[in-house]
């Protein structure tokens, strides 16, 4: 089906108002008005799955997994299994084995640092990453660098915010050892053309980090389309809790990589002389994992695959549409990242406002957007300020709330007029 056909269905198989029933909070009055939720990009509302999931495994069988053979913890083990067979399928891994739990896209990021980069990284090598990183996909490979003498090589972004494909694979030579990327910025909304990159990247035999984190709860993700050789992800920004990601990792890989720490869960066998460890995934899943998370993670996905990701995308398409061409006919508001292809985030600054007072404006009319550098510090650098308004959309998210924000900012330009 076309983007246009699937658009076309989506009128008829996405009921918003339906949906939004699903996510208690969105009926939260905020300062006297109702709630108006922009800041999914920081993360986003939990629908009642999610929430009675957490509940029913508290009220009805916690315990811990893999360490007994008490009903409730076989219970719960067989939850979690299920839960990582949910998460394979929704990235269509082709193992369980390539599903690690972490407590977040950072994690899974630092995970393939400190395990695949420490043990392939040198003197000399380089790391390519781009312009739009969140800090979470600059952080961890600075750190390796300085440790291994390696050089942080980065393609820089252009005036939309879009990573120019040439200089990309120009960048890429014998000395480059990984590249470490986003799929979807934060910052600015840019999709990335991921497939591109890793193609090029695999012409020089370079394994690719993907930092999902922004484009996970947006667009279908198959990794083994996309042949990416790591793809780390939150469950927060899924609708699922807070304290759970997901870091998919080729098994040829993985299994050549050391373990990230040590604890209970990753050994196979200890005594005070060796210790042998466990298979995947469970190598890289150290101590008791966030049991309820990894369960509530499983609840997201099902709610995410029963309203169905195409329609998400169609429609959160739609609304990003409508909100850009809204802002761009506002005098004095400049929109900062305008790369052809976006998803689900419009950056925007205000003239004469400083954007934590755009935001503290709005955040009296019930609104809630993120403002200042969003973790990616190098970004307002690039378009030299030192800080954004952010309104970033979900699927619950309405016309009638873009407009709620176009009256908001157009009081913030009142207020500083
Ligand atoms: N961005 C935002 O408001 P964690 O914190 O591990 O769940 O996700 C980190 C992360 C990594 N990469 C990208 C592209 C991200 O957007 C984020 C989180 C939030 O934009 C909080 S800073």
């Amino acid at each position: 089906m076309s983007a246009a056909e699937v658009l076309r269905d989506t009128h008829a198989t996405l009921d918003v108002a339906r949906i939004r029933e699903d996510f208690p909070i969105l009926r939260e009055r905020v300062h006297g008005k109702p709630l108006v939720y922009l800041d999914n990009a920081a993360t986003s509302q939990k629908p009642h799955a999610v929430i009675d999931a957490l509940v029913d495994y508290y009220t009805h069988y916690n315990a811990n997994i893999h360490r007994a053979v008490h009903l409730l913890s076989t219970r719960a083990t067989a939850a979690c299994d299920t839960a990582r067979d949910k998460v394979r399928r929704f990235i269509n891994a082709a193992s369980t084995d390539e599903v690690i739990f972490v407590r977040g896209a950072t994690e899974g990021i630092n995970l393939v640092a400190q395990t695949h980069g420490r043990r392939n990284i040198g003197p000399g090598d380089e790391v390519l990453i781009s312009g739009l990183e969140h800090h979470s996909n600059i952080v961890p490979w600075q750190m390796l660098c300085d440790e291994k003498q390696a050089r942080l090589r980065v393609v820089s972004i252009d005036d939309r915010g879009v990573v120019p494909l040439n200089e990309f694979e120009e960048a890429l030579s014998e000395r480059t050892r990984l590249v470490a990327i986003s799929h979807v910025s934060n910052a600015l909304g840019t999709v990335n053309p991921l497939a591109d990159m890793i193609q090029m990247a695999h012409r020089w035999n370079v394994p690719v980090v993907v930092d999902g984190a922004q484009a996970i709860p947006h667009m279908r993700i198959d990794v083994r389309a996309l042949d990416a050789d790591f793809y780390a992800f939150s469950g927060h920004k899924l609708f699922g809790p807070t304290g759970i990601g997901v870091l998919y990792g080729k098994k040829a890989l993985l299994e050549a990589m050391p373990p990230y720490q040590g604890g209970g869960d990753m050994i196979r066998s200890v005594t005070f002389e060796k210790t042998t460890y466990n298979d995947l995934p469970y190598k890289f899943e150290a101590g008791t994992p966030d049991i309820a998370g990894i369960i509530g993670l499983g609840a997201a996905i099902d709610y995410v695959n029963d309203v169905g990701m195409e329609a998400i995308s169609a429609y959160e398409h739609e609304l990003l549409e409508y909100a850009t061409a809204a802002i761009s006919q506002l005098k004095g508001v400049r929109i900062i990242g305008t790369a052809p292809n976006k998803a689900s985030v419009i950056s925007f600054v205000v003239d004469n406002a400083h954007p934590h007072d755009v935001g503290t404006v709005l955040d009296r009319e019930g609104i809630a957007v993120r403002t200042g550098h969003h973790c990616a510090q190098p970004v307002m650098d690039r378009f030299e300020i030192a800080a954004t308004t952010r309104a970033s959309l979900a699927f619950y998210n309405t016309r009638e709330e873009i407009d709620a924000l176009i009256a908001g900012i157009r009081r913030v330009q009142e207020f500083f007029s």
